[in-house]
């Protein structure tokens, strides 16, 4: 009898912190949006999901749709999706800002992707460093820019020899009209490489993330397919959208090779020109940050049957379970050995380092407010140190990062999103291979496993998140500021731009982007470096020296400011 009235005390007592919980959480969203005018208010809290565990699938959130004017957000542009995020870590390629210099100046080497020389290309042929723009000025603006742009390739190609060309637009390009891909396939003949326009104009699409698009787009249909050298080894795989941001990706090779697999490419971080014409060679895709490259990822199974398999390298329990599916796909004996061999050797060395920084980080909450796919693949790594991130954002994701693909059919597409070319492949008439394979499988073997690891497949950030805590898309500063102030996090991970309003608050901040020159924060070594990292930052004396500004006396706002 006792253990009945013990069972439904606690469903009761659980039921009270569920319902205050909620309570709790509609208050904070009635304080964000109280400034609000009744239209404004209707935009935003579409923006928003609760976590229902009640509830069979996840509500419907809107996604990639324009930000309202007025509201300041953390969005960027197509160029910094193209140019900043996936074809600016290519090594080898000499990559143009076709605009005023503002563009290449602000987007030079503030993304932290690393490149090293390796066998097949030395020190003198990696760019990445290096800063090419065609510095517009008022002239080019009135005449046209194509001239200065077709004798800006002449003068890479002279002095530093590329084996191919990449030139990014800018607004104002796109504005006067210059033809890029004239000017592009006028330099290929005369000399001899590739040169690839990107038209990805600031202002297409509502963020980055159209930038994306655009890129993989270019990628896959002029670079992918050109090789014809597979790289040695009976598991060769590429690892997709890593961009070694703090060498991330030089730790997953490091694991990877370890296990026995050959990476043949990681797309783009510290990847090569190379390497990406020979991307179809390989027998598997892996998906790590599905918005900026799951097009590639589609494009390949479409054109020549590779099947892909999400994974998250973030956190030892979610690299565990990313390298266990990762082996199934091969159904090898020996592999699969290997795989728990490097699993038990790697987590035994780092979990006495982990419980040491969980002393301090046990029952902290967090914040993720980052681009695409950090805010999920994060929450695993916090929890590995006893922390919970309790409300989740992107900046620029689509439904189908929050919801899961099953969605994408359903997502209606408006003047925004048609202004992006779609590219529908068919099956390579030479090249294209049955999914089943590429790995090597019998069919029947191929659909049993597709039963056990979801190929092709990503269920999105919701299943992830607990009851009650906040999904938001394309938060603004106000929104962030009501967050804080009433759910108060120990720890608050995003970037530079509200980084230091929110230390200001007397709230700890990482930059999720950037890692704050730290890093890798990805595998097994990676979880130690943000442990620390955030250990530190959690018990820095300086929080005691900062009073927040909601616990100071109200001063009365001056006019100017009202
Ligand atoms: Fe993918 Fe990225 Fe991200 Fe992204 Fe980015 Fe980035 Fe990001 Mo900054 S590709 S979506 S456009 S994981 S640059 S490495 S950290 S916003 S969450």
């Amino acid at each position: 009898m006792r253990s009945v009235f013990a069972l439904v005390n606690r469903a009761r007592q659980r039921f009270g912190e569920v319902i205050s919980a909620m309570a709790d959480t509609e208050g904070t969203i009635d304080s964000m949006m109280m400034p609000y005018s009744d239209t404004v208010k209707k935009n935003r809290k579409k923006h928003l999901i609760i976590k229902d565990d009640e509830e069979a699938c996840c509500p419907q959130i809107e996604a990639n749709t324009r930000t309202i004017p007025g509201i300041i957000s953390q969005r960027g542009c197509a160029y910094a999706g193209c140019k900043g995020v996936v074809v600016g870590p290519i090594k080898d390629m000499v990559t143009i800002t076709h605009g005023p210099v503002g563009c290449g100046y602000y987007s030079w080497g503030t993304r932290r992707n690393k490149a090293r020389a390796d066998d097949n290309t030395p020190k003198d042929k990696i760019y990445t460093q290096l800063c090419f723009t065609t510095d517009m000025q008022e002239p080019d603006i009135v005449f046209g820019g194509e001239k200065k742009l077709a004798r800006m390739i002449d003068e890479v190609v002279a002095t530093f020899h590329p084996r191919a060309i990449n030139i990014c637009a800018t607004c104002p390009v796109g504005l006067i009209g210059d033809d890029l891909g004239a000017v592009a396939k006028a330099a290929e003949e005369r000399h001899g490489i590739q040169v690839l326009a990107y038209n990805c104009e600031g202002y297409k699409g509502v963020s980055q993330s159209a930038g994306h698009h655009i890129a993989n787009n270019n990628v896959m249909e002029k670079i992918v397919g050109k090789g014809t050298e597979r790289k040695p080894g009976r598991f060769v795989i590429n690892l997709l959208g890593e961009y070694n941001i703090g060498g991330d990706g030089w730790e997953l090779e490091r694991i990877l090779k370890e296990i026995g697999y050959t990476v043949n490419c990681v797309l783009t971080g510290d990847s090569s020109y190379l390497d990406i014409k020979n991307l179809h060679l390989a027998d598997l895709n892996l998906v790590q940050c599905h918005r900026s490259i799951n097009y590639i990822a589609e494009m390949m199974e479409a054109k020549y049957g590779t099947p892909w398999l999400k994974v998250n390298f973030i956190g030892i329990d979610a690299t565990n379970q990313s390298l266990r599916q990762l082996a199934r796909c091969f159904g090898d004996p020996e592999l699969a050995q290997k795989t728990e061999e490097i699993i038990e050797r790697e987590t035994a060395r780092v979990t006495p380092i982990l419980d040491q920084y969980r002393k301090v980080l046990q029952g902290k909450t967090a914040f993720a407010i980052v681009g695409g796919s950090r805010s999920h693949h994060y929450q695993y790594l916090l929890r590995d140190l006893g922390m919970e991130m309790i409300i989740a954002g992107y900046e620029f994701a689509h439904r189908d990062d929050y919801e899961g693909r099953q969605v994408i059919p359903t997502i209606k597409t408006d003047a925004d999103s048609k202004n992006i070319p779609e590219l529908h492949l068919i099956p390579d008439e030479k090249m294209y291979k049955e999914p089943h394979v590429h790995l090597n499988m019998s069919k029947e073997k191929f659909d049993e496993l597709n039963a056990e690891v979801p190929l092709n497949y990503y269920e999105g950030i919701y299943p992830t998140m607990k009851n009650g805590q906040i999904i938001i898309d394309d938060a603004n500063h106000h929104e962030v500021e009501v967050l804080i102030q009433t759910k108060k996090p120990d720890l608050f991970l995003s970037g530079v731009r509200d980084k230091y309003i929110v230390h200001k608050m007397g709230v700890a901040s990482k930059q999720l982007h950037a890692y704050d020159y730290s890093g890798p924060y990805a595998g097994y070594n990676g979880a130690i470096t943000f442990a620390r990292d955030v250990a530190r930052a959690l018990t820095t004396p300086a929080w005691k020296l900062i009073t927040p500004p909601w616990e100071k006396e109200q001063e009365p706002r001056s006019e100017s400011h009202a």
